[in-house]
């Protein structure tokens, strides 16, 4: 049974690419890195690769991480610039048994020396973002932190090998250096072939206090379902965080375990995930907390259409 469970609605295009590897017998790793690869390079959605919005200096930072279940093996980057394609740059770092995860400058320079791509990450698009976003902070005291699109994407091969892998460019605005939950291990992503495998968006300063994509697969191997998992780690960490600290960042969370059953939880109303398995089509759903429980609705396909040429109109300065 294979099946493959993604962040957000643009993750499906993604997914289309991996399903024919997945459906041919080929490996978790090679699908998550593929899809998540079509996902960077897609220039309009703007907190992954690509396009992605730049921190505060107008530079794109990107963080990205994969995950191994079957070894445990597990590689990252951080706060990298100009390459195309950090995941395939944080799996080919969970190859060796140390230096998995590196940062900055020094990330940069075992990707150029291994030959990775080099590309400016930053599109004209994400330029007039910037200083749009820079004059309405100035104009109205907004929070500059908002732009919810990181991809976190777990997959159960044929043979039951699971994977998991994260991109993203942070938060919009962010400083220099900040680095988020996306490329931690545990917190953005965890995989174990024993177990399952989840990973997670959000704000990546609060979802790293849950450790909540280790603890989702950890209660799997107590005997929950990924669905059960998923929303008791999004809404104990919610409570938590409203209870300690007054509010709670937004938390979103996808899970599979080893035999394709998929679960998703969030604590925001405006959450999407993109699924396919060996026996549902890629689908996807958006899903609203009602009382204890997620209702996941299958989105329509206007839903489908209007999220893309949102994501795409024209973008004017103000
Ligand atoms: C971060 N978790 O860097 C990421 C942001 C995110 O959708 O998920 N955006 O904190």
């Amino acid at each position: 049974m294979w099946g493959i469970i993604a962040t957000w609605r643009m993750a499906k295009e993604g997914i289309d690419k991996s399903v024919p590897i997945l459906e041919k017998g080929g490996t978790a790793a090679d699908a998550v890195e593929e899809a998540i690869k079509y996902v960077e390079d897609f220039p309009f959605y703007k907190s992954v690769g690509y396009g992605g919005l730049p921190n505060e200096e107008m530079e794109v930072e990107l963080d990205a991480a994969f995950m191994d279940g079957a070894s445990l093996s597990i590689g990252a980057v951080a706060a990298i610039k100009d390459f195309a394609n950090p995941i395939s740059i944080a799996r080919s770092l969970s190859k060796y048994t140390v230096n998995n995860m590196l940062v900055g400058a020094g990330a940069e320079k075992y990707a150029r020396k291994q030959g990775f791509e080099r590309k400016n990450m930053l599109t004209d698009r994400a330029k007039i973002h910037y200083r749009n976003r820079v004059k309405e902070t100035q104009e109205m005291d907004i929070s500059p932190y908002s732009g919810h699109d990181t991809v976190g994407m777990v997959s159960v091969d044929s043979s039951g090998h699971l994977v998991a892998g994260t991109s993203t460019s942070g938060l919009f605005m962010k400083k220099a250096g900040r680095v988020g939950d996306s490329p931690i291990i545990g917190s953005g992503l965890y995989a174990d072939s024993s177990i399952g495998a989840a990973s997670a968006t959000g704000l990546g300063e609060d979802l790293m206090k849950g450790v909540v994509s280790y603890e989702v697969v950890r209660l799997m191997g107590t005997g929950m379902s990924p669905q059960e998992a998923c929303e008791k780690v999004t809404f104990d960490l919610d409570k938590k965080l409203i209870e300690r600290r007054g509010i709670a960042g937004d938390i979103s969370i996808v899970a599979i375990n080893t035999d394709g059953d998929w679960g998703a939880a969030a604590n925001i109303d405006t959450f999407s995930f993109s699924v396919a398995t060996a026996t549902q089509k890629n689908t996807v759903y958006t899903t609203k907390r009602v009382g204890n429980k997620m209702v996941h609705e299958e989105a329509s396909q206007e839903w489908l259409e209007d999220y893309l040429t949102e994501r795409m109109k024209p973008l004017e300065e103000k």
